[in-house]
């Protein structure tokens, strides 16, 4: 079929099949499209069709996967992935938005203005992968996205139910060259995972052993297979495995946000547990203590301890390699105040979304970066693989500083670079809590968090919340920022920001105080300011 004959057999199936079911706005955001499951039909259908025309445009495939990660499980939602597993460039989240929001008649019109305006090539293939979460509305609209890719000429290969960062990984792999399989995933994983523990016995406090809360989701099902892997490295209990409701009073958001257990987890005290979100693009451990008091080790003490690690190798190996953490304004102030001043790592500031911060950490030769949630990774330029690569090579290079720079290459290979992925993390975290004989509560011991507190506030219209500054500055509505410096002034050690979700429809708020009695009290008093001052719907929040 010829070019054109794509855009009108594309259009025609819209109109007939896709059609627009509501008339709102969306915005392509930092996650992609977020809504109700029962609305997204016509905008996946569409993705498909952008997918083929992203994919003919790089001559590359391009990935496309179905989920709504930590959102309830009505939500659903879709992002792209483009040719190096990174997330779609921001020029093309603008022409995805346009896309999705063009009447079921302009689809012909705006399809053509796309090409001609992005001068793509429609003789290029079109290769599209495609991934799915355990939504129940998944497979339906992983269906529309294939309809999408088929009625663009383009050529749709489904994985079914993967976790986000495996299709992220498959992507990379299919352009590259290698092979883009769950098989090659796991074998990746669990092959570097396995030469490390051949190398360190688990000593001191450290116990080869998880309990790991499955969200319901994917990563339940994805962690059991892998799990069957690691051999006795690692042993891994799994729950939640996918009989209840998915994110329901589990996962990492819920344990991270809530800061208590999740349910479905049996609590014994001491042990080492994790929770990963709905799609297992985020990771937090928590344990219970003997007195049954809940400890969380979010994104911001992965962070510290796997910046922290990786120095200590770059020191050993001799190599420059300028290494550095990127956080958000979520980062607890105990954290970078240890990173920065303890560990001596240099810290950057990024805005909330991972591909925000992927960009900071591409600054840094070995770039570390981690969001509060527990959603991130390490990655580490050309120059630096070819650094270790050398310094392993050659004869002259001292043995102890050789020896560091073959750790810093294994310790790479269980990364998965491309995207924050919870298993590959977990294994990352697994390494280092081996080599230091570490169990969670001397991993908690190495600095005290700040006590905070996140809410949420539902407005009229969360876009009239605006921030600068990384989110830390709110300029908009007038005078916000002003009142929230007001109360912030009032509490020891008090620091306070609001930003609009964007994959909620809420306006964020976050706070930490030097008790958590000040935290939860300031928090209030910034949701109760945010509602006054930004059009809050209901009632207003409580203050204790
Ligand atoms: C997504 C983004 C994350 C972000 C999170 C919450 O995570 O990928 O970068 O931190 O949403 O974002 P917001 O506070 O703007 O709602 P996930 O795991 O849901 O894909």
């Amino acid at each position: 079929m010829g070019p054109s004959n794509c855009f009108i057999e594309a259009a025609q199936v819209g109109r007939n099949k896709f059609a627009r079911k509501v008339d709102k706005d969306v915005h392509y955001g930092t996650a992609g499209f977020r809504e109700k499951a029962e609305v997204l039909d016509h905008i996946i259908y569409r993705m498909g069709l952008l997918a083929v025309l992203r994919a003919k445009h790089k001559n590359a495939t391009i990935g496309l996967m179905i989920t709504a990660s930590h959102n309830p499980e009505p939500d659903n939602g879709v992002k792209l992935i483009d040719p190096r597993g990174e997330m779609l460039e921001a020029s093309w989240e603008k022409i995805a938005s346009k896309l999705a929001n063009a009447s079921d008649d302009d689809l012909e019109t705006v399809l053509n203005d796309i090409v001609s305006s992005e001068n793509i090539d429609m003789s290029n293939e079109g290769s599209v992968f495609i991934g799915r979460d355990t939504r129940p509305s998944s497979p339906r609209l992983a269906a529309a996205a294939v309809s999408g890719v088929t009625a663009m000429c383009g050529r749709a290969q489904d994985y079914a139910v993967v976790t986000t960062p495996m299709l992220h990984f498959f992507v990379a792999c299919r352009n590259a060259g290698a092979e883009a399989t769950e098989g090659a995933y796991r074998a990746k994983l669990s092959a570097a995972f396995n030469k490390l523990c051949a190398r360190v016995k688990p000593s001191g406090h450290y116990k080869p052993h998880v309990v790991f809360d499955g969200a319901n989701g994917v990563g339940a099902l994805k962690m059991k297979e892998l799990a069957g892997y690691l051999s006795n490295n690692l042993t891994v209990d799994i729950h939640n495995e996918g009989s209840g409701k998915l994110n329901h009073m589990c996962g990492a958001d819920y344990v991270k946000v809530q800061q208590r257990a999740p349910e479905g987890v049996p609590a014994s005290p001491g042990a080492r547990c994790v929770s990963v979100d709905g799609d297992a693009d985020r990771l937090v451990y928590f344990f219970t203590g003997e007195d049954g008091a809940f400890h969380l080790l979010d994104g911001d003490r992965i962070a510290t301890l796997v910046a922290g690690y990786l120095m200590e190798l770059v020191r050993a190996s001799g190599l420059a390699i300028n290494l550095g953490l990127v956080q958000t304004a979520y980062a607890n102030g105990g954290s970078t105040h240890y990173i920065a001043d303890v560990l001596k790592v240099p810290v950057a500031c990024a805005k909330t979304g991972v591909k925000f911060l992927h960009e900071k950490a591409l600054e840094f030769d070995i770039g570390v970066y981690f969001e509060a949630n527990g959603h991130g990774t390490v990655i580490a330029s050309e120059k630096t693989s070819r650094l270790i690569k050398d310094a392993i090579s050659k004869a002259e290079v001292p043995p102890g500083q050789r020896a560091a720079a073959e750790q810093l290459a294994d310790v790479f290979d269980v990364i998965n670079q491309t995207v924050g992925d919870a298993l590959s993390d977990l294994l990352l975290v697994e390494t280092i809590l081996r080599s230091k004989g570490w169990d969670a509560r001397d991993w908690l011991g190495t600095y005290a968090d700040l006590p905070n507190r996140q809410l949420k506030v539902t407005v009229q219209d969360r876009r009239v919340v605006q921030t600068t500054d990384a989110e830390r500055v709110c300029v908009s509505p007038e005078g916000l920022q002003s009142k929230i410096d007001e109360l912030v002034a009032k509490f020891e050690r008090g620091r306070a920001f609001v930003r609009p979700s964007g994959t909620e429809d809420v306006v964020r708020v976050y706070a930490e105080a030097d008790s958590q009695r000040s935290a939860d009290r300031l928090a209030a008093l910034v949701a109760a300011a945010v509602h006054q001052v930004a059009g809050g719907v209901g009632d207003a929040p409580a203050v204790p």
